[in-house]
């Protein structure tokens, strides 16, 4: 089944953006061999305030040999995001669309933007920043929930050239102040604190923790913007009382059992209090085509986060056009993607991806599991979504409860369901198709990175036919090879490192006041390219399969394996919902392979299931690939992110309990359990 090719939907293609893998190839082609002609007439669509001169639209250089690394587009242009994102759609005609759909943890809360309402709200936040002195190049720290504020403040920022660094607000005190520190931010946005399902996070208590620590290292954040979202939520579990309908103004004071929230009166403000005298229009600064947009951290492998720079003109024109592609979206849809804006598919494909199309998407601020397991299901029902874009964690996480909770919505709106994170294995892919998607839906199973800003090697929704599993070819602009250890390109097909071969629009520029780990980390492996850190194979069709991070391979008896492809074997298994492979030494094969697996809802582990899975290993992979250990994980150490944190199960399996920095977990709690499971 997973071999099976799959086409897209006829329907589908016929009124796509692109339509055939031969329109596909013969623009893939274009962007390759007249880059400034492609993107130029992209370029087109959006407003420069100074042109830039066709000399100097693309220059770069990838060969450390050759000097340093730099990569620019557009040089010479200056424009303003906002503007493009906000100004623009309102003066066409869009004015009273909805750019965002807001839908709260609690299903009761609810509320909607315009792009009006969202240019008014924007002008009027940059003018409060501009009153606590913030300017062009100064950097601003976001530590906030999903709620309209937060697309707001990244907004305001690029309305006056300051620069945004959002950190996930599931980040601990100790996280957000290495990142604010790093970037020496000037303010800090935050909010009192959200809910999550059922568990109530004190947010601006942990921004005060971070604030004392970010101090005692000499550094002072001058200001610091407080939501009270806390306050007006419509039904906060009984401990506050508040209005109902919380819109982006909502301010009602929440009454008397509102949550102690910590004050400083030289540092903090509430927002609403702020926005209340602002001025409601804001002239935007025109900053150049190369001016830094954002900073988002990314956690090494080791040493402290990289703050992974993205600049203006590129990741603009970059965002906007992987969006419309990738998604087809076309005007009148709905568009959902799940991530939270603090990871980077939030900011290119929940803010700046979705308003550069003038697109109306739905920002989620609760999980897939409450106030029950269908919520996504009756998410997509109730604003009848078109695209659909989450991860493979989640997609696994809720075939577990069956596909009972799918049905009992109706999902028929669907046209495409987009994936990202990690490989997805075949039958996670094969139940959304099926199941979620109804056979119907083309799947986008995107591969990308934070530092490559937008979509690299995708399916396009009505020209690529799919195989379960792979993300197929690279999207316009982008040149894939595959490398073997020593740096010679792998032709046709094999497996090795993947690399890019020179820069597309939205790649980022540096490592935030760090050139040379820039350099060292992704140029410094193979000179003349773009290091993913990434394995990957190609078939016989030329279909890339990224087979995940160059760190999970395995060696066993000297062949060569990812973790992703014994995983994939283990969660065909139907009691498996989840698998993750990591190596172990061994004193004869060199390693061996130690394998934890979460049992579906309802099933139990066994010797006899433990038994099985390894004879569908030995039965798929080889003999040699055989797994020494199956271990029961009722849960496994992810990042907050969703992404498996194989660097601890390594150690739970050799027995090593000195695990290191844990902080970044999701739930630190499953590292004790699994120890205790070794069998
Ligand atoms: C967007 C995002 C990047 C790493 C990347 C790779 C893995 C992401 C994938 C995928 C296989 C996909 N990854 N998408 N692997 N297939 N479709 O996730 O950014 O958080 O920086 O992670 O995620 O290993 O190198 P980021």
């Amino acid at each position: 089944m997973a071999d099976r090719i799959y086409n897209p939907n006829p329907e589908l293609a016929k009124k796509a953006h692109c339509k055939s893998m031969q329109q596909y190839k013969t623009m893939h082609e274009k962007s390759i061999e007249y880059p400034e002609a492609f993107w130029g007439e992209i370029a087109k669509e959006f407003y420069w305030e100074t042109a830039t001169s066709n000399d100097k639209f693309f220059s770069y250089n990838f060969d450390l040999n050759q000097g340093d690394i730099y990569i620019k587009w557009m040089e010479g242009a200056t424009t303003n995001l906002s503007f493009n994102l906000l100004d623009k759609n309102v003066k066409c005609g869009n004015g009273e669309k909805i750019a965002f759909y807001w839908e709260g943890n609690d299903p009761d809360d609810y509320s909607k933007l315009t792009y009006k309402k969202l240019l008014q709200e924007t002008c009027m936040f940059a003018n409060v920043l501009k009153s606590k002195g913030v300017q062009k190049g100064d950097r601003v720290a976001i530590y906030m929930p999903m709620i309209l504020e937060l697309p707001i403040a990244m907004l305001a920022c690029t309305r006056i050239g300051a620069v945004h660094s959002v950190v996930f607000g599931g980040y601990s005190s100790d996280s957000l102040a290495e990142r604010i520190m790093d970037c020496k931010a000037k303010v800090l946005i935050t909010a009192d604190g959200v809910f999550r399902g059922e568990k109530l996070l004190l947010l601006k208590n942990i921004c005060d923790d971070a604030l004392t620590k970010v101090k005692a290292h000499g550094h002072e954040v001058e200001c610091c913007v407080v939501v009270g979202h806390l306050r007006r939520l419509a039904n906060p579990h009984g401990k506050i009382t508040g209005e109902t309908k919380n819109g982006v103004n909502g301010t009602s004071n929440g009454g008397s059992s509102e949550p102690n929230v910590s004050w400083d009166d030289d540092r903090d403000c509430w927002w609403h209090e702020e926005m209340e005298e602002a001025e409601p229009s804001c002239y935007p600064v025109w900053v150049a085509a190369e001016d830094p947009l954002f900073i988002l951290y990314t956690s090494g492998s080791t040493g402290k986060p990289k703050g992974v720079l993205h600049t203006t003109a590129g990741y603009l024109i970059y965002a906007a056009t992987t969006f419309k592609y990738v998604f087809d979206y076309k005007p009148g849809d709905v568009y959902w993607c799940t991530a939270d804006i603090g990871w980077i598919t939030g900011h290119t494909y929940v803010v700046y991806g979705p308003l550069a199309n003038g697109a109306t998407s739905v920002i989620f601020e609760g999980t897939p599991f409450y106030p029950h397991n269908d919520r996504y299901w009756s998410v997509i029902d109730k604003y009848k979504v078109n695209q659909f874009y989450t991860a493979p964690t989640a997609i696994r996480s809720l075939m577990k409860f069956g596909d009972e909770l799918v049905k009992k919505h109706d999902l028929s709106t669907l046209k495409v369901l987009g994936s990202v994170g990690e490989p997805i294995n075949s039958e996670a892919w094969l139940w959304f198709y099926n199941h979620v998607g109804h056979g119907k839906c083309s799947i986008a199973d995107t591969f990308w990175q934070t530092e490559t800003g937008g979509h690299v090697i995708t399916p396009l929704p009505g020209a690529t036919p799919m195989k379960p599993g792979s993300a197929t070819f690279p999207f316009f602009g982008v040149l894939p090879e595959l490398l073997d250890e020593d740096g010679r390109v792998i032709e046709g097909e094999g497996e090795g490192y993947l690399v890019f071969r020179r820069p597309w629009p939205g790649m980022m520029r540096s490592l935030y006041g760090n050139h040379d780990r820039f350099q060292t980390t992704y140029f410094d492996r193979f000179h003349g390219f773009y290091c993913t850190g990434d394995g990957a194979r190609r078939d016989a069709d030329g279909y890339l399969w990224v087979t995940g991070r160059i760190d999970d391979m395995l060696n066993v008896s000297g062949h060569l394996m990812s973790t992703a492809e014994v995983e994939s074997v283990l969660t065909e298994h139907s009691d498996v919902a989840e698998a993750a492979v990591v190596s172990k030494p061994h004193p004869v094969k060199g390693q061996c392979l130690y394998c934890f697996v979460t049992p579906n809802e309802g099933r139990i582990f066994s010797k006899q299931l433990s038994d099985e899975l390894k004879r569908k290993v030995r039965e798929k992979i080889g003999p040699f690939a055989q797994p020494d250990v199956i271990q029961h994980a009722p849960g496994l150490p992810k990042t907050r992110s969703g992404k498996i944190m194989r660097r601890i199960l390594r150690k739970i399996a050799i027995g090593d309990k000195n695990v290191g920095d844990v902080s970044t977990l999701a739930d630190e709690a499953v590292v004790d359990v699994l120890f205790q499971l070794r069998p």
